[in-house]
């Protein structure tokens, strides 16, 4: 059997790399509907050999298509994702606007799969620091449950499309040239700086992205109060996140037990070469499927902690790639195509 599969937000970051992604696995498709802005309308992206024409996304677009998978951000996912859901589509959905929504799963195919046959139209992608940090931890929390999470982020420009990702490679050529551009897509210079992520901040002091981090592990792991705390900041680096993370535990979690959990756990990659002082980078985590975790240590503050660092492709597993796992599993699940509405009632 074989889909009709639409990708809104087909131009963007993501969306190229779903593209590419639905491509090189193979994924089962009839038709291949490209969506974006009218201002995208009318070029074309390649699909293996063939070019398809971008079309701005309308009611017409959508009719007749099995699956939608949405990258184009929150506001335009609440306005087409529920239109797509009516006309009959499943939608996974890579924004914020559904996750936390206690009728949509959120879901990561190596720690949650099953929350996805629940879903009624709508499947959320979590957050892209979220999944990172989830995969690596998963394997650990099986063995021995996590009491807290410390982390701090280290997030490419990626994160923020890519029009950002263009911004920092001309802001970074134009400053080695003694100019002073003046940023347009993020909020201040990303060459050759950093600053605290760029999400709306609370009246608690926590941007966005730092509580996406807290709210959408706990609803993954489902540990409505499992403590956690983050730190997001954004850095010069064109694509892959990586994380400085400090895990607590009910009681001592031997470093060798955790390799081996990490090691052979799905989705993750024990990386550490502790002669060499060589452990994950974002350079070596991109283009790559698996997060990349090393360095991990006894915290020497806390007997029952451990410390470690990841680096993540943030537009495969942090999006594009966890997006097309979720929708392989509802094909290999048969609950993709026109009969979805008689097994998926939750
Ligand atoms: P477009 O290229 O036509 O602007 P990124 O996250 O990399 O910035 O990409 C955002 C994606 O969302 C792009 O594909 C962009 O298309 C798409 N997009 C932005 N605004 C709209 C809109 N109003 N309707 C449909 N797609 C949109
Ligand atoms: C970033 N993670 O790196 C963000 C972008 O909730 O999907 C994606 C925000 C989200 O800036």
């Amino acid at each position: 059997q074989s889909y009709r599969v639409a990708i809104l937000g087909a131009t963007g970051a993501v969306g190229t790399e779903l593209l590419a992604l639905l491509h090189q696995r193979q994924f089962p498709i009839s038709d291949l509907k490209l969506l974006a802005s009218p201002r995208s309308a009318g070029t074309s992206l390649a699909y293996g050999d063939r070019e398809i024409t971008v079309e701005a996304v309308s009611e017409e677009t959508l009719e007749g298509v099995d699956l939608v998978l949405a990258s184009a951000g929150g506001s335009i996912s609440k306005v087409w994702a529920p239109k797509a859901v009516a006309a009959g589509a499943i939608v996974i959905d890579n924004s914020s606007a559904f996750r936390m929504d206690p009728t949509v799963p959120l879901v990561v195919p190596e720690i949650n799969p099953a929350a996805a046959r629940q879903h009624q139209g709508i499947i959320a992608n979590p957050n892209c620091t979220t999944i990172l940090m989830g995969v690596a931890l998963w394997p650990l929390h099986q063995v021995r449950p996590i009491q807290r999470v410390v982390v701090a982020t280290y997030q490419s420009a990626s994160g923020a499309g890519a029009r950002a990702m263009a911004e920092l490679k001309t802001q970074s050529q134009a400053i080695l040239n003694g100019e002073t551009p003046v940023p347009e897509i993020l909020p201040y210079p990303l060459a050759f700086n950093l600053f605290p992520h760029n999400s709306p901040l609370n009246a608690n002091g926590y941007c966005e992205e730092e509580l996406k981090m807290v709210h959408e592990t706990r609803k993954i792991f489902g540990v409505p109060d499992l403590r956690v705390t983050a730190t997001c900041v954004r850095v010069p680096v064109l694509r892959a996140h990586s994380e400085a993370i400090n895990v607590e535990f009910g009681e001592p979690f031997p470093v060798a037990e955790a390799r081996e959990l990490i090691a052979a756990a799905p989705g993750v990659q024990l990386l550490e070469d502790w002669s060499r002082n060589y452990f994950p980078m974002p350079l070596e985590a991109s283009g790559q499927d698996d997060v990349l975790v090393g360095r991990i240590r006894q915290d020497i503050s806390n007997a029952n902690g451990l410390e470690l660092w990841l680096s993540g492709d943030q537009i495969r597993k942090g999006a594009a790639l966890n997006a097309v796992q979720i929708a392989e599993l509802l094909v290999a699940q048969d609950l993709l195509g026109r009969s979805r509405s008689a097994v998926t009632t939750a």
